[in-house]
C-alpha cells in the first residue's frame, strides 16, 4: 500500500515529536579546567597545599540536568604530579574510556598533558568526581556532583535542595603518609588517622532556613577512610535517594554513610523560627589504631533559622543508632534479580608481603596495575579477550557474557569494615551477614529479599559476608574494590570484565587518550604484559611484591629487622669506641641492605 503524502507527514511530525524534540532539549555543558596546586586550611588548624580546579578550592558543585551530554578538558597543570577523573556512580553505557581508573580504563595523565572527557549522563541523583590516581583524591581533587531529575518522583514535596558533603582531613599529603604507610616499619597495617572531619569542607557551616519549608538534602561523604554518622537535632530525615536510586520514604534519626556513599533526604523545618539546630557528623573510630586526644572525631554546622540566635553546642550521644540501609526499597519496586548465572567470590585478607608491609587481598591476590590498562588489552586481544588469562595473575579479573545474572560474594576475613563499590553499575544487596557470622554458606540461605535495596556502594561488616547481584547488560571493564583509599592502595581491587568481545566492535579509544598513552611511555596494545604476539604469554607482566619466605610471620620479620639493626648499632658502638666511626651514610645504606635483603631470605 502506498504511503500517501498526508501520512508520510504525520509520522515524520510523530517522529519529531517523540524522538527529536528530547534530543533538542539535552544539553551539552562543558568545563574547561586547569588542575592545580593551590592552599587552603579547611579545619584551621593547618594550612596546607591542596588539589584545586581553576585555581580554586572547595571545588565547585557540579549541577548538570539528566539527559545532559558533559564535556570536561582537563589539563594537568599540577606540575609535579600525574592526574585522572572519574565521576562516581555514573554507568557510562558505551563509553567506558571515559570512567576514569587508571591502568583500568586509561592511563595516567602526566603532568603538562591534557584529556577530554565525554559522555551523556542519563541518571538522577547524588554523585561526586574525584581523581582515580593512586592516592591522589584526600588531598583535595574531589566534589559533588548532582543530576537533576525534572521527573523526581518527589519534585514538588520540597521547596529547596541542600548540597552538604562530609569528608575526613589529613594535614599531610598522601604520597608522604603512603610511604609511611605501605612500610616494614608498620607492619600491621595501621592506617594513618585523618586530623579533623569537614562538613562542606569547613566547620561551624550554617545554612539557612525558613520555618515550615521541606527541604530536599543531598548529603555526600566524599572522605577517603572514616564512615561518617550524621543527624540533625529535633528534626527528622526522610530518605528518599541512595546513591541515586529512588526509594521509598524512610523515616530516621541518624545516617551512617561509608565513604562514597550519599543519601538524599527531605527534611521539614519547624514552624518556630526562634531556635537554631546543630547538625553533627561523628567519625566512626573503629577502624582508628590510635585516637590522639587533640583529635576531634566531630563536625557541628546549623540549621540557622534566626542568624542572631544561639547556636548551640551539640549534646553529646552515648551510642549511634544509625537506618538500616539494607532495609532501603528502591522506589521502582525492581524485583530480585534471577538466579545468578555467575558467581565471583572474593575472598579478602590482609597480611604482609615480603618488603615486610602489609597488603590487602582477594584470593590471596594484592590487585597490582598492569602493563596495559586492561580495557586496552580487551580491545586488542581479539577472540582472547574472552580468556581471562589475558588480562594477567594479578589484577584478579573476570570474565563475564552480556546481560548474565552476576553474584558477587565478597568474604571478609578481616576484622576491619570495608565499603565496596562495583563502577559501570548499581547491584542489589541481596545478603549482608551480620559481624563474625564469618563466611557466606550459599547452602543454607534462599530467602533473599524480595525487592532488595539497591545502590553503588555497600559495607561489609567485621568478619562477615555480602552479597551483590548485577545484570551484566554494560559492555566494559568496571573496577570493583574497597573505597577506603589505604586499601585501594594495598591492593584491595578486582576487574569485572563484561562481554569484551562486544566492547571490540563498539569502542574506540580517542586520540587524545591514546596520546596521554605514548607520553607516559605505556603501551596501549596487547595482554597485560603488554605482548600483542602470543596474547596467552604473560612474560613481563606487572608482578605484586613477592611474598614472604615460608616459615617468616610479619612480627618474625620485624623481630629479624630489629635484631639485624641492633646488631649493627652494636658494630657501630664497637666501632665508634674502636678506631673510625661508621659514617651515617654507612649507617642508613646498611639499613636498606636490610630492608631489602631481609625479605629474600628464601
Ligand atoms: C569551629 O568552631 C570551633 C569552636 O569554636 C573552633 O575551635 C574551630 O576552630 C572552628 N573551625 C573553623 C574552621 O573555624
Ligand atoms: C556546599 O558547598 C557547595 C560547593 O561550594 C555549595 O554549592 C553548597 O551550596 C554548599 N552547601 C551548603 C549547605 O552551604
Ligand atoms: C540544580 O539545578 C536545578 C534546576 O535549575 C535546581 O532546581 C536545583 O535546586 C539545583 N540543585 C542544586 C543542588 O543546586
Ligand atoms: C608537588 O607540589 C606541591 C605544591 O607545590 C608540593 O606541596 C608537593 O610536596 C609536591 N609533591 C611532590 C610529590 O613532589
Ligand atoms: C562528544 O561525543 C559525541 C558522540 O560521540 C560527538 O558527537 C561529539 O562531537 C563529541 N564532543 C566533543 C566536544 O568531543
Ligand atoms: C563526638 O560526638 C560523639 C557523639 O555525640 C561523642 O560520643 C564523642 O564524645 C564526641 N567526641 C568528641 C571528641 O567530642
Ligand atoms: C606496571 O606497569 C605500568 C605501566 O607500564 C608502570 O607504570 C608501573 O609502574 C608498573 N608497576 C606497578 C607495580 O604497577
Ligand atoms: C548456615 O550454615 C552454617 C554452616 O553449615 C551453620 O553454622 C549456620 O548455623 C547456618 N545458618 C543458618 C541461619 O541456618
Ligand atoms: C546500557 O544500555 C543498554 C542499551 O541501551 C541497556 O540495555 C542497558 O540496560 C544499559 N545498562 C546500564 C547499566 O545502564
Ligand atoms: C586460556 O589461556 C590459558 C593460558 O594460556 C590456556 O591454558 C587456556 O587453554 C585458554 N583457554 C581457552 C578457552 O582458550
Ligand atoms: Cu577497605
Amino acid at each position: 500500500m502506498a504511503l500517501s503524502l498526508s501520512n508520510f507527514l504525520m509520522a515524520l511530525l510523530a517522529l519529531l515529536l517523540t524522538r527529536l524534540l528530547p534530543i533538542v532539549s539535552a544539553e551539552t555543558v562543558t568545563f574547561d579546567w586547569d588542575i592545580g596546586w593551590t592552599r587552603a586550611n579547611p579545619d584551621g588548624l593547618a594550612e596546607r597545599p591542596v588539589i584545586g580546579i581553576n585555581g580554586q578550592w572547595p571545588l565547585p558543585l557540579l549541577n548538570i540536568t539528566k539527559g545532559d551530554r558533559v564535556i570536561v578538558n582537563m589539563n594537568n597543570k599540577l606540575g609535579n604530579q600525574t592526574t585522572s577523573l572519574h565521576f562516581h556512580g555514573m554507568f557510562q553505557n558505551g563509553t567506558n574510556d571515559m570512567d576514569g581508573p587508571v591502568g583500568v580504563t586509561q592511563c595516567d595523565v602526566p603532568a603538562g598533558m591534557s584529556f577530554k572527557l565525554n559522555f551523556t549522563i542519563d541518571q538522577p541523583g547524588t554523585y561526586w568526581y574525584h581523581s582515580h590516581t593512586r592516592g591522589q583524591y584526600p588531598d583535595g581533587f574531589r566534589g559533588q556532583l548532582v543530576v537533576h531529575d525534572p521527573e523526581n518522583p518527589y519534585r514538588g514535596q520540597f521547596d529547596a535542595e541542600i548540597p552538604l558533603t562530609l569528608s575526613d582531613w589529613y594535614h599531610e599529603q598522601f604520597p608522604i603518609l603512603i610511604e609511611g604507610f605501605i612500610n616494614y616499619k608498620n607492619p600491621t597495617g595501621a592506617e594513618p588517622v585523618p586530623n579533623s572531619v569537614l562538613m562542606n569542607d569547613t566547620q561551624n557551616l550554617t545554612v539557612p532556613v525558613e520555618a515550615g519549608k521541606t527541604y530536599l538534602f543531598r548529603l555526600t561523604n566524599i572522605g577517603a577512610f572514616a564512615g561518617q554518622y550524621f543527624w540533625i537535632e529535633g528534626h527528622t530525615m526522610r530518605i528518599v535517594e541512595v546513591d541515586g536510586v529512588y526509594t521509598e520514604p524512610a523515616e530516621t534519626e541518624m545516617i551512617y554513610l561509608t565513604a562514597a556513599q550519599r543519601y538524599a533526604f527531605l527534611v521539614t523545618m519547624k514552624d518556630d523560627a526562634s531556635t537554631n539546630f546543630a547538625m553533627v557528623s561523628s567519625m566512626d573510630t573503629d577502624l582508628f589504631d590510635t585516637l590522639p586526644d587533640t583529635l576531634n572525631t566531630n563536625v557541628t554546622g546549623w540549621l540557622t533559622y534566626d542568624n542572631a540566635a544561639l547556636k548551640p553546642d551539640a549534646a553529646l550521644l552515648d551510642a549511634f543508632d544509625p537506618f538500616d540501609d539494607f532495609t532501603l526499597q528502591p522506589q521502582d519496586g525492581m524485583e530480585l534479580l534471577g538466579d545468578a548465572d555467575v558467581t565471583v567470590t572474593l575472598d579478602l585478607a590482609m597480611d604482609n608481603l615480603g618488603d615486610g608491609a602489609s597488603y590487602a587481598f582477594f584470593n590471596g591476590i594484592t590487585y597490582t596495575r598492569p602493563v596495559v590498562p586492561t580495557l586496552y588489552s580487551a580491545l586488542t586481544t581479539g577472540e582472547s579477550a574472552n580468556n581471562v588469562s589475558v588480562y594477567g595473575d594479578y589484577t584478579n579479573s573476570y570474565v563475564v557474557e552480556k546481560d548474565q545474572i552476576v553474584d558477587i560474594v565478597l568474604n571478609n576475613a578481616d576484622s576491619g569494615k570495608h565499603p565496596f563499590h562495583l563502577h559501570g553499575h548499581n547491584f542489589q544487596v541481596i545478603y549482608r551477614g551480620p559481624d563474625e557470622e564469618g563466611s557466606y554458606n550459599a547452602a543454607n540461605e534462599t530467602n533473599f529479599p524480595a525487592v532488595p535495596s539497591r545502590r553503588d556502594v555497600i559495607m561489609v561488616r567485621p568478619l562477615a559476608s555480602i552479597v551483590m547481584r548485577f545484570k551484566a547488560d554494560n559492555p566494559g571493564v568496571w573496577l570493583f574494590h574497597c573505597h577506603i583509599d589505604w586499601h585501594l592502595v594495598t591492593g584491595l581491587a578486582a576487574t569485572i570484565i563484561e562481554a569484551p568481545l562486544e566492547l571490540q566492535k563498539t569502542l574506540t579509544i580517542p586520540e587524545d587518550h591514546l596520546e596521554v598513552c605514548r607520553e607516559a611511555g605505556v603501551a596501549t596494545e596487547g595482554n597485560a604484559a603488554g605482548n600483542t604476539v602470543d596474547v596467552l604469554d604473560l612474560k613481563g607482566q606487572n608482578e605484586s611484591v613477592p611474598p614472604l619466605a615460608a616459615g617468616f610471620t610479619a612480627r618474625g620479620y620485624v623481630a629479624l629487622v630489629f635484631s639485624c639493626i641492633s646488631a649493627i648499632l652494636g658494630m657501630a658502638v664497637i666501632a665508634w669506641y674502636g678506631a673510625a666511626p661508621l659514617s651515617t651514610a654507612e649507617l642508613a645504606s646498611a639499613k636498606r641492605f636490610i630492608a631489602k635483603h631481609g625479605g629474600d631470605t628464601k
